[in-house]
């Protein structure tokens, strides 16, 4: 096959864009979407403060440095989950990552904030994953309000999001339906929340990385017990294979179709918030359910002496 634009052997097949790229031009087809992805969605501007959640795999990182290409205002913030033989691993090359490109980083850690992860798989009765998210989705909104960050974004690809809209749509779950997108506003007490990766599957961002040279950490947490979505995920592979192209599609016509009828569904039915006495982020309880399970933790943990 050739490459779509300069006609050399083509290294990256992309049978859903009827086209193929060689190495040299697959990163213009890349930052197309992206910028396509912004401008469309109206995500930011080149006057926005833009704070990057980094994990260390390769979608954060591939966005991050694609943001810093195309000129915006990024900083990158790494949240070191204290995991024995995985965090540190993770954490070293978000921070080799940031030196070699010269990108501004913040790292919070769990153990500091009295919390590491491997506490709440010990402790809490929950499954660690489900804690684990809540506890990234917080400190990620509460350090982006707290310094003044206009948006956040994260590396969620069109496999990510297709999988979560699938399972949504499964349990018909309008909560999460009305919400679900590329671009979650700003409210009270949350940043607005943007995912500029959302028109790229999994194998184009793994491309991107690859290409660029960029170092990911990809072993897998100890803690993942089969990845959430992975089924969903095989499942839309068949569908893709057949017919390349569907999951863009399924996407698309939701956020034109779908959302803004469950959006004016929800409406009606939002909680009040007010901001959690100690921390500050909004609750429709007095105090968050994470510093709830963060003291729930302390306790245990005096209790065992
Ligand atoms: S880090 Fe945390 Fe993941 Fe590990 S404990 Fe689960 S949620 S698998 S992305
Ligand atoms: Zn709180």
């Amino acid at each position: 096959m050739k490459c779509t634009r300069c006609r050399k052997t083509a290294h990256v097949s992309l049978p859903s864009h009827h086209s193929g790229f060689c190495a040299d031009c697959y990163p213009l087809f890349f930052t197309k979407q992206v910028e396509t992805a912004i401008r469309r969605e109206k995500m930011f501007t080149h006057e926005d403060r833009i704070l990057v959640a980094l994990s260390g795999g390769k979608d954060s990182l591939a966005l991050m440095l694609e943001l810093k290409l195309q000129g915006y205002d990024v900083t990158g913030l790494h949240i070191d989950l204290g995991i024995p033989n995985s965090s540190e691993k993770a954490r070293r090359k978000v921070e080799d990552f940031c030196t070699l490109h010269g990108l501004p980083l913040r790292v919070f850690e769990m153990a500091a904030w009295g919390l590491p992860i491997p506490d709440v798989k010990k402790y809490v009765k929950r499954p660690v994953c489900a804690v684990c998210g809540k506890m990234k989705r917080h400190h990620f909104n509460r350090i982006a309000v707290e310094e003044g960050f206009d948006v956040l974004a994260t590396g969620h690809n069109l496999d990510d999001e297709v999988a979560r809209l699938f399972a949504n749509t499964l349990r018909w779950d309008t909560a999460y339906l009305s919400d679900q997108g590329p671009v979650l506003p700003a409210s009270e007490g949350f940043v607005r929340k943007v995912k500029p990766l959302f028109r790229l599957s999994e194998y184009e961002t793994a491309n991107y990385a690859f290409l660029k040279g960029i170092e990911i950490h990809s072993d897998p947490c100890p803690y993942a017990g089969g990845a959430s979505f992975t089924g969903h995920k095989e499942l839309w592979g068949e569908l893709e294979h057949r017919s390349p192209g569907q999951k863009l599609q399924f996407y698309q016509a939701f956020l034109k179709n779908g959302k803004p009828a469950f959006a004016r569904q929800e409406k009606e039915t939002g909680a009040v918030l007010a901001p959690c006495t100690e921390c500050g982020s909004p609750t429709s309880a007095e105090i968050c359910s994470v510093c709830r399970i963060r003291a729930a933790v302390a306790e245990s943990r005096a209790q065992e002496g």
